[in-house]
This record gives C-alpha cells, sequence and structure tokens, in this order.
C-alpha cells in the first residue's frame, strides 16, 4: 500500500515539478530586470545627492581656479561607495578636473563607459554655465548581485516544490489509506455485519451503488467466464477444481438419491421420482463429497457402513451416501406433517389450505436438528461447502452456522416462494425466516421467488435489505438472494433410442395403431401439478372436437407421493374416478381417451415415453420449475412433438415457444390439446429447436456451476475478512 501511494503521489509531483519549473523560467529574467533597475536608481540618487553636495563648493572654487582644493575634494567624495570618478568639464567640454583613478575612457564627450554609470550636473552661476559635474559609478557589482538574486529565487522555488511535494505526497498516502480502509471495511461488511454507522460519511452515498456494481461485476462476469455452451459435468469438475478446491462439499436431502428396496429378487437400487434428486446427482458425480439424507428403504440399513455410509451410485461409486434414520413419529410430524401438509400447501397457491399442527412443528425443529449434527459430524473441516436442498430444512442453516460459523451454507428452495401475507398464515414465520438466513446464498427458480423471500422478510423481521444487491443482513450476517433457474442434464446420443422404434413400442405396449396420437403427462401424483384440470381438458377437447374420439389418448404417468396424506389419497381418486368416467363417455373399440398409469418409472422408460408421444402436457397450478418440461423438450432430437405448458411453472418464464396455458381455463386446455394436435412439422420444428437451444445450453450443470461460482466468490471475500480480523486482532495484542 504504501508503494502505491508513492507512486499515486507521483503522478501529482511531476506535474507540479514541470509547474513550478516553468514558472521559475518565466519569472527569472523579470527578477533580473527588477533587481538592475532597482540599483541603477540607488546609484543614480546617490549620485544626485553627492552632486547636490558638491555644487556649493565648485562654484565657490572653480572661479578661483583653486585646483588643489578641487583635486581635494573630488578626491574626498570618491573614496566612498561605488563611486569609481569624477570630472568636472567647461562648458565647451574640456577636462577642466578629475579625481584620482580616473578610468581613461572616461572624458567629457563620450558616452558613459561599460560597467559604468555616469550621472552629469550642470553648474550654473547667475545663468552663466561653468561647466558639467560627471559622476561614474562602478557598475560591475550589480551583475554579482543579480546572480546572488537569482540563486535565492531558485532555491525559493526548489524549497517550494520540496514542501508542496512532500505535503502532497502526505495527503495523497493517508487519503488512500483512508480510501482503501472504508472501502475493506465497506465490502468486508457483507461477510461480517452491517453496520451503517461505521461507514465513513463520504461513502455512504455510494454503498448501494458498489454493492450493485460488484452484483453486476459478478453476473457479466459468471457469463462472460462460463459461457453457457460451456456448461458440461467436465466443466463443472473443472470449476470445482479451479475455484473451490480441496474444498469439502456436503449435501443435505431428505429424498435419497438411491434407495434400497427388498424386491423379490432379493435387493433392488431404485431412483425416486424427484426434480431434486434429477438435479442434484449430476453434480455430486462430478464433485463427490458426502450427500446425507433420509434413509427411507426397506433395505436401506441392510446395505450401509457402521458409519451408516454406502458408496453411490452402486454400479460406478463416485460420492458418499450418508443415511439418517428416522423414526415413525419423527417422519410423520417432521416429512408428512410440517413439510407436506403445512409448507407444501403454503407455498404452492394450489388452494389446498395448510395445516400447521405444534407436534409436526416440534418435530421438524428435532429432525432439522438431528441432520445439523450429521452436517457436522460428517464435516472433516470448519469451513465446508454445504449444500442444503429444499423446504425440508428451512432451520438447519442457522443451526449448521452455529457449530460450523465458517462454512459456506448455499440453499437451493425448489418451490415456489409466495407473498408475504400467504407466507404470514405460518404460526412459526419467524423462526424459518431466521433459519433460512443462516444461509451463506439461497436460491430461487425464478426472480419472480425472490422477490417475494425477501419481502416476506422485510415484513416479519427487522432486518436490513439492499435490494440492487439482493442482499439481506440479519444477526450480523450477510445472506444473499439469487434466482438459479435449474434444468437437467442434456441427454448422451448413445442413451437414446431410435425415435422411430420407440413411437413404435410404445403405440405396440398400449394397443393402439401406429397412427394413434398420444399427449403424454409424467408427473407424481401430486394436486399441485393439475392432473385433474389436464383431464378435463382432454374431456372438453373431445367434445369440441370429436373427430379425436378414438384416435387420441392421453397416457398419464403418475408416480405415487405421499400416499399416507389424506390429500393424496382424495387426489388419486379422484383422478381415477375422472379417468373413468372419461373413458366412459367417450368409450370406442380402438382406445380409451385417458390411460392413467399410477405407477413409478425408471428414467429410461420415460425417456422412451417422451420420444414416442406427439405432445406433452404440464398444467401445474403451481411450479417451481417443472423438469419434466425439459426433459420432454431435451428428449426430442426429431425437433418434433409439442409441449403445453402451464403459465404458473417457472419453466413457463424460459420456454416462450411452448403453447403457454392457463390450467384453471379448460376450454384454453382443449383448444391448446387441438391446436398441437394439429400442428404443422414445419411450426413444431421451429418451435422446438429454439427450447432445445435454451435446455441445452441452461443445463443442471449451468445450474449448479452459477451457484457454486457465486458460493466460491463469497468464500474468498470471508477468507479475506478473517485474515484481516486475524491481522488486526494481532495487531491490538501487540498495542496493548
Ligand atoms: P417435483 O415436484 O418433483 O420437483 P418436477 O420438476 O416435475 O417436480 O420433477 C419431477 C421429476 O420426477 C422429473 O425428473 C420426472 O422425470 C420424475 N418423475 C415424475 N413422474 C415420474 C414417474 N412416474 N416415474 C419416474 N419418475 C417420475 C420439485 C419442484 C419442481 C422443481 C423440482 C426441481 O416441485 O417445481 O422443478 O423440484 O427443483
Amino acid at each position: 500500500m504504501p508503494l502505491r501511494s508513492f507512486q499515486l503521489s507521483l503522478r501529482f509531483i511531476f506535474p507540479l515539478a514541470l509547474v513550478l519549473g516553468l514558472f521559475a523560467l518565466a519569472t527569472l529574467p523579470v527578477v533580473d530586470e527588477l533587481t538592475r533597475r532597482w540599483f541603477m536608481r540607488d546609484l543614480d540618487a546617490r549620485s544626485a545627492m553627492l552632486a547636490a553636495s558638491l555644487q556649493q563648493p565648485l562654484l565657490e572654487l572653480v572661479p578661483l581656479e583653486d585646483v588643489e582644493h578641487i583635486a581635494s575634494l573630488l578626491d574626498r567624495s570618491v573614496s566612498e561607495g561605488k563611486l569609481r570618478a569624477i570630472i568636472f568639464c567647461d562648458a565647451a567640454g574640456h577636462l577642466l578636473y578629475q579625481s584620482k583613478n580616473k578610468p581613461s575612457e572616461l572624458n567629457c564627450r563620450t558616452a558613459a563607459p561599460s560597467q559604468m554609470r555616469v550621472t552629469e550636473r550642470v553648474l550654473e552661476q547667475d545663468g552663466i554655465s561653468l561647466g558639467k559635474l560627471v559622476l561614474a559609478q562602478d557598475t560591475s557589482f550589480i551583475d554579482g548581485r543579480s546572480m546572488e538574486f537569482r540563486y535565492y529565487v531558485f532555491a525559493v522555488f526548489l524549497l517550494m516544490f520540496v514542501v508542496i511535494s512532500a505535503l502532497g505526497a502526505w495527503i495523497a498516502h493517508w487519503s488512500w489509506q483512508g480510501w482503501i480502509t472504508a472501502l475493506k471495511t465497506l465490502l468486508r461488511r457483507d461477510v461480517i455485519t452491517q453496520n451503517s454507522a461505521s461507514t465513513p460519511p463520504e461513502f455512504r452515498p455510494l454503498v448501494g451503488d458498489l454493492r450493485a456494481m460488484l452484483h453486476e461485476m459478478n453476473l457479466e462476469r459468471r457469463t462472460t467466464q462460463y459461457s453457457p455452451q460451456a456448461w458440461t459435468p467436465q466443466k463443472l469438475r473443472s470449476l470445482l477444481h479451479d475455484e473451490l478446491a480441496g474444498d469439502e462439499i456436503l449435501v443435505v436431502s431428505n429424498r435419497e438419491p438411491y434407495i434400497h428396496e427388498r424386491g423379490e429378487h432379493g435387493i433392488e437400487v431404485r431412483r425416486p421420482a424427484s426434480g431434486l434428486v434429477t438435479a442434484v446427482e449430476p453434480v455430486m458425480r462430478a464433485c463427490s463429497g458426502t450427500w446425507i439424507a433420509h434413509g427411507s428403504g426397506s433395505a436401506d440399513r441392510a446395505t450401509v457402513d457402521l458409519q451408516d455410509r454406502v458408496k453411490v451410485p452402486p454400479k460406478r461409486p463416485a460420492y458418499t451416501l450418508r443415511r439418517v434414520w428416522l423414526s415413525q413419529e419423527e417422519e410423520d410430524g417432521y416429512y408428512y406433517g410440517f413439510s407436506n401438509e403445512g409448507l407444501w400447501p403454503l407455498c404452492h397457491m394450489a388452494h389446498v389450505r395448510p395445516v400447521f399442527r405444534s407436534s409436526d412443528w416440534n418435530q421438524y425443529v428435532a429432525v432439522n436438528q438431528r441432520f445439523a449434527d450429521a452436517v457436522v459430524a460428517e464435516a472433516h473441516t470448519d469451513d465446508p461447502v454445504v449444500l442444503v436442498q429444499d423446504y425440508h430444512f428451512a432451520l438447519l442453516p442457522r443451526m449448521v452456522r452455529e457449530k460450523l460459523p465458517k462454512a459456506t451454507i448455499i440453499m437451493f428452495w425448489h418451490i415456489p416462494w409466495p407473498n408475504p401475507e400467504s407466507f404470514g398464515i405460518c404460526p412459526w414465520r419467524e423462526a424459518l425466516l431466521e433459519g433460512l438466513l443462516g444461509n451463506t446464498l439461497l436460491g430461487f427458480h425464478t426472480p419472480f421467488h425472490c422477490k417475494n423471500f425477501i419481502e416476506t422478510v422485510d415484513r416479519y423481521l427487522e432486518t436490513r435489505i439492499e435490494h440492487e444487491a439482493s442482499t439481506i443482513f440479519y444477526g450480523g450476517e450477510l445472506t444473499q438472494i439469487e434466482p438459479y433457474p435449474i434444468s437437467i442434464a442434456w441427454p448422451e446420443p448413445e442413451e437414446q433410442h431410435d425415435i422411430g422404434v420407440c413411437r413404435a413400442a410404445l403405440r405396440t405396449e398400449l394397443s393402439v395403431p401406429a397412427s394413434h396420437r398420444l399427449a403424454l403427462g409424467v408427473d407424481r401424483l401430486d394436486y399441485t401439478k393439475g392432473i385433474v384440470e389436464r383431464f378435463q381438458a382432454v374431456e372438453r377437447m373431445l367434445e369440441l372436437h370429436p373427430e379425436f374420439i378414438g384416435r387420441f389418448s392421453l397416457l398419464q404417468i403418475a408416480a405415487p407421493s405421499r400416499s399416507s396424506l389424506e390429500e393424496y389419497q382424495n387426489l388419486e381418486a379422484r383422478v381415477r374416478m375422472l379417468a373413468h368416467h372419461i373413458n366412459q363417455r367417450f368409450v370406442n373399440p380402438v382406445a380409451p381417451p385417458v390411460m392413467l398409469r399410477v405407477e413409478h418409472h425408471n428414467a429410461s422408460q420415460l425417456a422412451q415415453y417422451y420420444r414416442a408421444a406427439d405432445l406433452c402436457v404440464v398444467t401445474s397450478l403451481h411450479d417451481g420449475m417443472n423438469l419434466v418440461a425439459k426433459e420432454f423438450i431435451a428428449a426430442r432430437e426429431d425437433e418434433l412433438g409439442v409441449l403445453i405448458l402451464s403459465q404458473f411453472t417457472g419453466a413457463a418464464r424460459e420456454l416462450h415457444e411452448a403453447l403457454i396455458i392457463n390450467p384453471y381455463h379448460i376450454e384454453q386446455g382443449a383448444q391448446a390439446l387441438y391446436r398441437a394436435l394439429t400442428m404443422p412439422e414445419a411450426e413444431q420444428r421451429e418451435r422446438m429447436r429454439s427450447m432445445r437451444t435454451l435446455v441445452r445450453d441452461f443445463n443442471v450443470y449451468r445450474w449448479a456451476g452459477l451457484m457454486l461460482l457465486d458460493a466460491a466468490r463469497l468464500r474468498r471475500r470471508q477468507r479475506v475478512t478473517e485474515k484481516i480480523h486475524s491481522f488486526s486482532k494481532r495487531a491490538l495484542r501487540r498495542a496493548v
């Protein structure tokens, strides 16, 4: 820093030297001339005075021609000061008298010799001129004095230069130090505290701008350094290597990525139907680490080691799965109760009322603590990167932060965040928000969900929010709120079956003709997915366009979900009844209009269905993102097929070329189905091509990469802050 301030000072000193130098050059001749004039005037005045004093004696002595006295008078006068000689000339210009040592070049007729200043005085008596007195002063000393004076002037300028430069350097140094300290404090406060009183007054107007600028710069860096095309597992791996080298990564989620079940043929491994698992699994494969999750499979305990760990994926182990066991009571209260009867309907506007019970809340708190303890136990370092997944763990971030204050905790909230009024009905709203503000980084699918969250915090907690930078300061800590639209892993070409084969195989499987038009619905059996509204749209479409009866079916794949909850049991019954009702109504010999399969399918089966269908229908009443829409697009390398997409999904903010509908409006759904069934192939291609580019580039590696990049940035900043703290502590100790 001293070097930097010195460099800064040089920028000031060089121009100063130049200005003072030029000024000195311009000033010296003027000063010289003035000095000369002053000396000359002084000599003239002295000569005039002497001439005046000699006048009277000479007027008396000259007529007497008293040579002796006149010579003595002149000699006496010359002996003083700078006077070289005095001569007296008659009126005709002849030299009459002279002092001793008269220079030969001085006479009555010629001009003043060099190095001399001559003053003349005419002596008159009664109007008659007696002659003139000529006094010659020595001016040789003036050059010496002038030179001396120049040295003085030069010395003064030099002194001025030294003093001003030193003063300037000193001011630059302290200003620079002051600015740097203030700036550091300002930036550091991102991770330490938000105390506006300690922000230097000159910086206060800049605080918001500065943070907004950093935020912008960061976004820009993210998009330029890691351009969308670059996001592959390899890229993510190298990012982890470059940006989080040697850092420990822990994932926490309720759902485990691999479930071991006892089946007819022994222990089988199952992948759950979960968007979250679909999204986070490729990240863990890329970075290794430990995934902590609820061990829910019937053979889970049988497959772990003594520390409840198992290496996964089973065929090619890449990371560790640490299972946490929950009692039935805990699972009922924390998972089914508070998470799925409370928070899930609270966050989704699907007109199902949330239920809040104190007993569920107590289990939610206890299980969050159990998982937080597992994170602390699994952490080998004091500053791991912890990726927390979803609404089951709103309290966990703060619990982990209390034990591992240096941890970088990133949480992704996979479902929507409601508006403050809706969220306000939760009896434990403040505790949930406080828990979430234990995160370093909190991500949502869309900017709209981020905005809702920030407004909710603003409504219910005393915090400091910086909207431009999207940060919240609470309890001396900062949480960054950012949108990270989730996506899928782009399928490898070799994983895909031929589209023609898939089409034929599915139609054979369903016992329908090869020309049969198929719409596909793939969802967990959840009331937020709008399955009822989808069926109603099919019914209405067939009412309006009966020519499709027997020529079109909706294949609905519905994975059973949360089936122990009454709301979900009712939904399943309703869905089954409605399918039955529609099939009865439009009964025909070829195929029923709705083919409902309430069962789990593996990813490869689903991919074949996506490739075999003519259209995919996503009619969620509210959905954070919806990965099915993206999976369908990724599967369609033939660039055919139409996506019908609810406007209430996060995906609708990205996939503008889909047929966007309001699923509550049954006619709109019916019209979209008809339009999709009759859409020319050229239009299908145009739409599909554009959406495929987006989904391929904005894939799940980008989603994870952007979050991890932000985490790495915040981590670096935190480390710098810690260093500064330890420096200042040491300095303080030394001072004491
Ligand atoms: P989900 O509500 O589970 O996810 P979604 O995004 O559609 O919703 O993901 C479902 C996943 O499960 C997909 O990968 C799909 O292939 C799979 N799946 C669905 N039905 C299946 C079946 N019958 N058999 C097998 N697999 C099936 C939550 C939020 C979403 C958000 C995701 C990711 O509700 O809004 O997009 O997390 O953040």
